[in-house]
């Protein structure tokens, strides 16, 4: 007898999708290196294309539509924005840093709410930046993204956020006022681990003498952000300069003492930015939303396989209680566990259906045969015989069937009577069947290097080390009512 079913007509691999995932991470790559190179100019419509053709090879059903809904409209708003070239560049940083003042500063107006108490922004605001316009990307759209600070106390939900829209945004702005704090770095850390282009901009320098605020700087381009940024990328500012005092002279001659708020120092900022966005803003957008769709597909996958994975098991298990019920009506010889074949045939076409790989009856037939035969020879029989011998059979003469409660084809079966032992050991061999059918069926049709013998006999193992057996008698107990 052959114990492989490898022979059988060749099953097509799941339609799962994975294969868009193909192109998708070639545009990846070759977005990441446009953002190195001068070839950023197209990557955004290559980008747009990828998404779009992501989108198209998805081929979800309408349930997974609904589960996975959150995740497809986060991926139709990235294709919204490469359509609409939004560039988001976001204040990130702890409490009271200024960034709402630095956004404000570059706005030309205070458009964001800015306040001497820690936690003044409590959700994400957003403003378009109209009067800015960086060289190579004319066309761009910037959009200023306003953040809660990172370490408010109780503020777990609102840091959360601010992560979340640090994630999505396409260049940083970490706004520091001094010398960082441990929090601060981790932080910096985490988000270029994100691959994502960053800022570091150094704020409230008018509160610093120069040799303090020369000493801080130095600081942060050497140490404390080594290796995280580059010594350019730190940009010193002033947007909310803290009122001086000015004489100014009265119409009767004399002068008065008045207090006034010196032109914030932005400038660098503004031009650091736009420069930045000229040179790579293209490729920064384009594989910025290229990083997040490969994350938001990976998800949606994986969704995908999670859904099919819970289905196979509800499957299995109600074929596996019909197929105890069937042995308890019908009394089979204790050597034959596996009689009612029909309902684990039934069983493997329906799994078959459930992982896109489509199998014949006779390829269905086969695969039962082999598998139980493999069941057979890991001792199943025995241990079923062992449990009879020690006199755990409970009759079930006269059994019916409980209305609603078994599956289609044990209605089909007629009614009889036999010991609750054997129906559990027939619902065991299904069990242990439909899981090692849902291995070969997974791995596109093959059993692999484990092999057919290895895969059901581990699978026993488990499902008696799992109490799967105990749950089996339970609820056919439950079930099969005398
Ligand atoms: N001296 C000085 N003060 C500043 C500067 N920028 C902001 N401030 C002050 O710092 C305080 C906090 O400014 P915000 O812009 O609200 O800071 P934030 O980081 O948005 O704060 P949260 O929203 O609470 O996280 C305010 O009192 C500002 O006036 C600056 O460049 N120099
Ligand atoms: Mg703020």
């Amino acid at each position: 007898m052959t114990l492989t079913t490898d022979d059988d007509p060749n099953p097509s691999p799941p339609a799962t999708g994975a294969e868009a995932l193909g192109p998708l991470l070639h545009d990846l790559e070759r977005a990441a290196e446009a953002a190195d190179g001068e070839h950023g100019a197209d990557a955004v419509e290559r980008a747009r294309d990828s998404l779009k053709a992501t989108l198209d090879a998805l081929r979800l059903t309408p349930e997974e539509e609904r589960a996975m809904a959150p995740q497809l409209d986060r991926l139709r708003e990235l294709a919204r924005k490469l359509d609409e070239a939004t560039v988001e560049i976001i204040a990130f940083g702890m409490v009271s840093r200024g960034k709402s003042s630095v956004l404000n500063a570059l706005l030309g107006r205070d458009l964001f709410e800015v306040g001497a108490t820690h936690g003044t922004t409590v959700r994400r605001g957003a403003q378009e930046w109209v009067e800015a316009e960086p060289g190579g990307f004319p066309d761009a759209r910037l959009i200023l993204v306003d953040t809660p600070g990172i370490d408010e106390v109780g503020g777990e939900v609102r840091e959360a956020q601010a992560r979340d829209a640090a994630r999505r945004a396409d260049l940083i702005l970490f706004i520091v006022s001094g010398d960082m704090r441990r929090l601060e770095v981790d932080a910096l850390a985490e988000l270029r681990r994100h691959r994502k282009p960053i800022l570091v901009v150094f704020n409230q320098v008018d509160r610093y003498p120069d040799a303090d605020r020369d000493a801080i700087l130095a600081k942060l381009e050497d140490e404390r952000v080594k290796g995280l940024v580059r010594p350019e990328d730190v940009v010193l500012c002033a947007a909310r300069p803290d009122p001086t005092p000015v004489k100014v002279r009265t119409p009767d001659g004399s002068t008065r003492t008045e207090w006034e708020r010196p032109a914030p120092l932005i400038e660098p900022l503004r031009a650091r930015i736009l420069d930045v966005l000229g040179r790579e803003g293209k490729a920064l957008v384009a594989l910025n939303a290229l990083l997040a769709a490969g994350d938001l597909h990976a998800g949606i996958l994986e969704g995908k396989v999670r859904a099919r994975e819970e289905e196979a098991d509800r499957l299995v298990w109600r074929y596996s209680i019909a197929k105890g019920a069937a042995v308890a009506l019908n009394p089979v010889p204790v050597a034959d566990l596996a009689g009612g074949v029909a309902v684990d045939v039934a069983m493997i076409l329906a799994l078959s259906r459930v992982y896109g790989i489509p199998l014949t009856r006779p390829a269905a037939v086969r695969l039962v045969r082999d598998m139980t035969f493999a069941l057979g020879a890991t001792g199943l029989v025995h241990y079923a015989t062992r449990l009879i011998g020690s006199g755990v059979k409970a009759s079930l003469a006269g059994a019916t069937v409980m209305s609603g409660g078994l599956a289609a084809p044990l209605t089909a079966l007629g009614y009889g009577a036999i010991g609750l032992t054997q129906a559990v050991a027939g619902a065991t061999a299904s069990y242990v069947i439909g899981h090692a059918a849902g291995t070969y069926l997974r791995q596109g049709g093959q059993w692999g290097d484990k092999g057919l013998k290895t895969v059901v006999q581990e699978l026993l193992a488990q499902a008696k080390a799992d109490s799967i057996v105990d749950r089996l008698r339970d609820e056919l107990k439950s079930q099969v009512k005398p």
